[in-house]
């Protein structure tokens, strides 16, 4: 597909997603969260494609956040609502992905950006990264996910702090808190993301993709309903041919060659 707001690459069994407005520092517009999506779809469907990367075009953004312009030109509560709905549609569908999702935060990641940064499974950021959900001092508040996720990943005091206050924060700052899982010198970004990404693309997908889901789901419920789901998961993995290769591989001490089934 020909996408005019994002570049879509794949390498080996990786792709990679640049959001490419670096002239608005990569703002999230409506066509760019459209096309967002229908390269999820693509590279869902791709089964050489294992693992995703997201990051921004440019040296100073991962994604400034949503598009202000098109904020400014809301008109009702109900296209509000409508327009933070779709965006979250959007974001789900990466969180619920049966692939990894990495963010690499190369500058940036505010508003929208975060959130997005949010809903990806891994975050890396370069140590010049920026992170923060100002909304707040537009009038608004964050709409795609931000109330919610960032309390599940920080906890609800830094969570409130950022979203009262409006502050952005450094890489160190948000390693420190939990909002990112690593940070490492801008320069070395995607080296990194790319050899992290690989690393799980060589894994067996369908147990990626189960322990992907039972992480998600019993971050969301009680602990024997998420020991439940895990239970039944393992029961799925024991089904595949890539634990009989796995097992195996170990047990005659060599590498296991997955496939996917
Ligand atoms: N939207 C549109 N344009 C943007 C945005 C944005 N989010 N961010 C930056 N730009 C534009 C600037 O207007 C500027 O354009 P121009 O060159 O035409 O003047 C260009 O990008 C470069 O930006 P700056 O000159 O401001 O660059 P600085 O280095 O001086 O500052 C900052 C960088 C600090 C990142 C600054 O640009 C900034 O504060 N940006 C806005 C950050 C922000 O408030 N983000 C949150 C937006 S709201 C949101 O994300 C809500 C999400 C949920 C929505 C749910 C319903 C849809």
């Amino acid at each position: 597909m020909d996408y005019q707001n994002i570049l879509v690459t794949r390498e080996e069994d990786i792709a990679i997603i640049t959001f490419n407005r670096p002239k608005v520092l990569n703002a999230l517009n409506r066509a760019t969260m459209a096309e967002l999506s229908a390269a999820i779809d693509e590279l869902a469907s791709d089964e050489n494609v294992r693992c995703i990367i997201l990051t921004g075009a440019g040296e100073k953004a991962f994604v400034a956040g949503a598009d202000i312009r098109e904020l400014q030109a809301i008109e009702s509560a109900a296209e509000g609502a409508a327009f933070a709905a779709q965006g979250q549609s959007i974001l789900f569908k990466i969180e619920n992905l049966s692939k990894p999702v990495l963010a690499a935060i190369n500058g940036y990641a505010l508003g929208g950006g975060c959130e997005l940064a949010m809903a990806c499974d891994i975050r890396i950021a370069a140590d010049t990264a920026k992170l923060g959900q100002p909304e707040i001092n537009l009038g608004i508040i964050p709409g795609y996910g931000g109330t919610q996720r960032l309390p599940r990943l920080v906890g609800k005091g830094y969570a409130k702090w950022l979203i009262l206050s409006g502050d952005m924060i450094s890489a160190q700052e948000a390693l420190r808190i939990g909002l990112v899982e690593m940070v490492v010198p801008a320069e070395e970004l995607m080296a990194k993301a790319r050899e992290l990404a690989h690393r799980i693309a060589r894994k067996a997908p369908l147990a990626v993709a189960c322990a992907k889901t039972s992480i998600n789901v019993g971050s969301e419920t009680d602990l024997g309903t998420g020991c439940a789901y895990e239970a039944s998961q393992f029961g799925l993995v024991c089904a595949t041919e890539d634990r009989v290769e796995g097992t195996t591989a170990f047990l005659e001490k060599r590498p296991a060659q997955f496939k996917g089934k």
